[in-house]
């Protein structure tokens, strides 16, 4: 007798939170960590900067890289661990297909009154990544608001699949150095994106989005996982854009499903 009993292996999205990611770029999904994950990952950024005294806590690229890399940054294999989480790969996986790659994670965590600033930029501009895809996945780590540097974004921004034009701006209140050129966008459009810790967004490789400096005297951390579809080809040929990366040695992890591409390298780096 065939059993009726459903059994749910997969923590999807709800169709209308995958419709708000094709139409606005970007969702926060009903979905919380558990306390337990969370203050692991807490702990983890504590000694992730102690570990990086020399580095800006909003520059920790390769955060799940354990050891220190040619970008200057050692990194914890809690992150890594992370990045694996089943459940955050169910919902990456509603957008972006089931053969997943991992190839980047980036630690902002803004300090408390000095913070620096996320220029307004689209984060396709950044990456060796063809053809361009990449969903994001942006783990709260504090409260995230608007008093303390929260991310905002213009709805939409990604939907002609258009590249807006980037501008180089070396300062050193800046995290990135790739910044959109003025007058391409409404910025009063602009939607925050304000999550409580354990909390996540996910968001696409074409929108346009920044954030502020934290004027505020609340710290203010994410983990951006960055999550490739397998069919495409990370090109550690193309040269990163900013003056932190290096993507030549870049470790990349298949996570999901398999090489559709059939030219991903998971040797270099490792
Ligand atoms: O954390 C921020 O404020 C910016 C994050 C960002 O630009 C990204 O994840 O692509």
């Amino acid at each position: 007798m065939k059993s009726t009993k459903q059994i749910k292996t997969k923590n999807s999205l709800t169709l209308s939170e995958v419709e708000t990611y094709r139409e606005e770029g970007l969702v926060i999904p009903k979905f919380r960590l558990p306390t337990n994950i969370l203050t692991n990952l807490q702990n983890a950024l504590e000694e992730l900067i102690r570990n990086n005294p020399g580095v800006r806590p909003e520059k920790l690229i390769s955060a799940h890289v354990d050891k220190t890399t040619n970008e200057g940054v050692k990194g914890s294999s809690t992150f890594l661990q992370f990045a694996g989480y089943k459940e955050i790969l169910d919902m990456v996986e509603d957008l972006i297909g089931s053969d997943i790659i991992l190839w980047g994670c980036h630690m902002f965590c803004k300090t408390s009154g000095d913070g620096l600033e996320v220029p307004w930029h689209q984060d396709g501009h950044y990456w060796p990544i063809r053809p361009l895809a990449t969903c994001t996945a942006w783990v709260a780590l504090d409260f995230s608001t608007p008093e303390n540097g929260a991310m905002r974004y213009i709805p939409a921004s990604h939907k002609s699949h258009t590249h807006f034009t980037h501008y180089t701006d070396n300062s050193n209140r800046l995290v990135l150095n790739q910044a959109l050129m003025p007058g391409q966008i409404d910025e009063s459009l602009a939607k925050p994106v304000i999550l409580e810790p354990g909390q996540i967004s996910l968001h696409d490789v074409y929108l346009v989005h920044g954030s502020p400096a934290n004027r505020s005297d609340q710290r203010r951390a994410g983990l951006a996982i960055r999550y490739m579809p397998a069919t495409s080809y990370f090109d550690r040929e193309i040269p990163a854009m900013d003056q932190i990366a290096d993507f030549s040695k870049r470790p990349i992890w298949l996570l999901r499903g398999s090489d559709r591409s059939g030219r991903n390298d998971f040797q270099i780096g490792h």
